[in-house]
């Protein structure tokens, strides 16, 4: 190493996966990113945009200075001209404190996307400051990834005991998720996180049974014992089928299913009609593969089902999910009383865990009521899929002012024509950014923050994702430029000029006082039982032992509390799952979903050399490229019920024929052709979920060709 190098040892914030890192900085550039081998959990795995951190924080598009458009002409991107970001946050809360007082406190939103959470501050210091704000109107990513996972809650109910973990497991069903590349398998319950691909196959030496469901053989799928690989957008008719055998078989667990169920004679009358033969029909999986799947994942001891964005984003998300969640009940996937807890809280506070049941109470029917559809807030949040809408609808509540932290709304939305109407229409946009994302084109101002290295963090919200009780702390590793502030400061320093109370962590701060990233990390922390200061002694993280929690006996007011696994709405869900037939005439295809190594969301799209040959192809199993006519690379224009794009087509062997695939957050306002943003082709024409308006996101029906000569001249 140079004498100018010094190598540090961090965690990698792009994704939960948390990989431990060493970073080595160069005359205060970030250069080489190696895995850090003595990460006890990551254990030296990195991916390549984890390798890339350096290329991110130093690439020339990164801003070094906040921006203010110069005009109120709405000219995407141009116009922008630095302002200092103090000077930035007293026109911002100016504006905010003139458009609350002339609409009311529901006039103003915040979006959190994707990256707002992987810093531990963020999150809470922005709610401090919307809460302070009284609005109402908070949206985030969940809502157009897998908030059917909270309809299933509200719906069903949830056992509090813990669920069954994977390292323990001898039979695992991974449905619609491809963790060997996304590093999820299973949102919040941390199935296959950490160095996934070593996870799986370690698992399966061990004796684990793998199940995929996916419509590609994808990394993940190639590592299964069992493949199904079900029509897109079929998965609620594929899993009433597996439950129908579990239960024509009475191979479900007799005693879990007698405590904690109110209406297992439901669940059995709905499915009853779903056998392996109308499986076939709709899903196309043979019917003695849905049979043996059934007996393979009923006959294990422990292990469950897990699903990610392949069945969340589906045409019948909720019920799909809903039926996921009843193989797991109806297998007694769960922690019993007297079982050792599955207690990973480290930092954050302990939750007792208890044999008994949260029942279904539907509370997203006491939330705020938006104008829009009559929807109701869940959880607290507006369904994202409505926040053009809420944008763009006249009405006395409409948002004029939205501030964004740590997402790209205007490339992860759906409908994507109607969603940069809505943007560009706001009185006010404010985009958090390092980079000039779309969305922060179309800003107002755009607040530039620090990147993960330039700031110090820990580990705290990323627990639930970890296979083990574990923490770490990480300084930050090189110095800011020097006109970029950290998030959660931009909020606490908006609400202090806004004269709001700052409630942060359970206390009041100060707002002529700013506390330290330090103070706030060691206060947020306060109720874990690993104080912070112990975490810095320990660079590569700390295991923490293990708890001698149990999972403890149901308080006596709450032992008659049941789930439900068969309400009417589900099973009404249920029946149109069945009842829809395909007109495949004008759109053969169906596009699906699908993530890349390279890029997490727009994060990465535009590093060069990152994402192979820079483009966002479709791709298309080669026999239906020959019978389109198609050679691979050609440039074609796909179109759904929604929309149209350009790109090109890519062949990809890895598919099931009639089912194309195109990544997301891709593209750009200003260059409409090359990285194609996939939003053009998805909207309400394909349909959204009730409850959580859940826009149909994989199973698009579309139709390619290719872009003729003359065409392409004028586009
Ligand atoms: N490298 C990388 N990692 C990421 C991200 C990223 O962009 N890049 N994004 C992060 C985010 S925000 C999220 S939400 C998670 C998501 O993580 P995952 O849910 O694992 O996302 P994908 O890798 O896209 O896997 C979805 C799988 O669903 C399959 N699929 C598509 N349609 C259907 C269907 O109708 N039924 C079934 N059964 N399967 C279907 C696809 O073929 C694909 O393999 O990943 C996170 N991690
Ligand atoms: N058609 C279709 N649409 C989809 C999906 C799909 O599969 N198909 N997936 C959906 C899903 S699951 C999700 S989660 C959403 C993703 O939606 P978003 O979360 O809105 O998209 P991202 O690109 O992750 O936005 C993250 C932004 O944060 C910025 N950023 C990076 N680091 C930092 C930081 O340290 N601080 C701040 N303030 N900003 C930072 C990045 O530059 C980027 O602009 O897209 C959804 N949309
Ligand atoms: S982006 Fe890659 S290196 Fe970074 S945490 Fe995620 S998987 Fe690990
Ligand atoms: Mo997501």
């Amino acid at each position: 190493m140079l004498a100018n190098t010094s190598r540090h040892v961090s965690y990698c914030r792009l994704c939960a996966s948390s990989c431990g890192v060493l970073v080595d900085v160069e005359d205060g550039r970030i250069g080489r990113i190696l895995g850090d081998t003595q990460h006890p959990i990551s254990g030296g795995y990195t991916c390549p945009k984890g390798r890339r951190g350096g290329d991110l924080t130093h690439s020339p598009d990164r801003l070094t200075t906040s921006l203010r458009r110069s005009d109120r002409t709405h000219v995407d991107g141009a116009g922008h001209v630095p302002i200092a970001t103090a000077d930035a946050v007293r026109d911002i809360a100016a504006r905010l404190d003139e458009v609350i007082a002339r609409y009311g406190p529901d006039s103003v939103a915040l979006f959190t996307g994707t990256q707002h959470n992987f810093a531990a501050l963020t999150p809470l210091m922005a709610r401090a400051w919307f809460r302070g704000t009284g609005s109402h109107k908070l949206f985030s990513t969940m809502t157009i990834d897998q908030s059917a996972k909270w309809v299933v809650a509200e719906r069903m109910g949830s056992y509090l005991g813990g669920r069954q973990r994977i390292e323990n497991a001898d039979v695992w069903l991974l449905a619609g998720t491809n963790p060997v590349v996304s590093g999820n398998g299973g949102d919040g319950d941390g199935a296959v996180v950490q160095n996934p691909s070593w996870t799986l196959r370690s698992a399966r030496e061990r004796g684990l049974r793998l199940i995929v469901v996916d419509p590609r053989r994808t990394e993940t799928a190639a590592l299964a014992d069992i493949h199904l690989t079900p029509r897109p957008g079929t998965d609620a008719v594929l899993f009433a089928g597996l439950l129908h055998v579990i239960l024509a078989e009475s191979l479900h667990d007799h005693h879990f299913t007698a405590q904690y169920v109110a209406d297992l004679p439901q669940l059995i009358g709905a499915v009853s009609q779903v056998t392996p033969t109308v499986v076939q029909r709709i899903c196309a999986v043979p019917a003695e593969q849905v049979v043996e799947t059934a007996r393979v994942f009923a006959g294990g001891s422990r292990g469950m089902a897990t699903s990610g964005t392949g069945v969340c984003m589906g045409p019948h998300s909720n019920v799909a999910e809903h039926l996921l969640a009843a193989l797991n009940v109806v297998c007694g996937r769960f922690l019993r009383e007297g079982e050792p807890a599955d207690d990973r809280a480290v930092l954050t506070r302990q939750v007792p865990a208890r044999a008994e049941v949260a029942p279904a109470e539907r509370a997203y029917r006491k939330g705020f009521r938006s104008r829009i559809g009559g929807l109701r807030a869940i959880r607290g949040e507006l369904p994202s899929g409505i926040l053009a809408d809420e944008i763009l609808e006249p009405g006395p509540d409409r948002v004029r002012a939205l501030i964004v932290s740590g997402g790209n709304p205007a490339a992860a939305l759906p409908d994507r024509d109607k969603t940069l109407r809505a943007l560009r229409s706001l009185d006010l946009l404010v985009s958090i950014d390092p980079w000039m994302s779309d969305t922060a084109r179309l800003a107002d101002y755009v607040i530039a923050p620090t990147t993960m290295y330039e700031r110090a963090d820990h580990t705290m919200i990323m627990e639930p994702f970890f296979p083990t009780p574990f923490a770490q702390f990480t300084p930050a590793v090189v110095s800011p430029p020097a006109g970029v502030v950290d998030d959660w400061r931009f909020f606490f320093d908006l609400a202090a000029a806004s004269g709001q109370p700052i409630k942060f962590a359970g206390r009041q701060l100060d707002p002529g006082d700013p506390p330290t990233a330090d103070d706030l990390l060691a206060m947020a922390a306060e109720r874990g039982r690993v104080p912070v200061n112990d975490l810095t002694a320990a660079p590569h993280g700390r295991l923490a032992p293990r708890s001698d929690a149990i999972v403890g006996p149901a308080d006596p007011d709450r032992a008659a509390h049941r789930l439900t696994l068969m309400p009417d709405d589900v099973a009404a869900e249920l029946r149109s799952a069945l009842a829809e037939t395909t007109a495949a005439v004008r759109y053969p295809f169906l596009l699906t979903v699908r993530r890349i190594r390279e890029a997490v969301n727009s994060t990465g799209t535009r590093v060069p050399g990152l994402v192979p040959g820079g483009i966002n192809p479709v791709s298309v199993h080669p026999r239906d490229l020959t019978v389109l006519g198609l050679r691979d690379g050609q440039d074609v224009e796909v179109r759904s019920s929604s929309g149209k794009l350009r790109t090109c087509a890519r062949s990809d062997a890895t598919l099931t024929r009639g089912t194309v695939a195109i990544t997301h957050c891709f593209g750009s306002i200003d260059d409409g052709e090359s990285g194609a943003n996939v939003n053009a082709l998805t909207g309400r024409g394909q349909g959204v979920q009730a409850i959580n308006a859940m826009p149909t996101l994989t199973a698009v029906p579309v139709a390619i060709a290719a872009i003729e000569d003359h065409e392409r001249r004028t586009p």
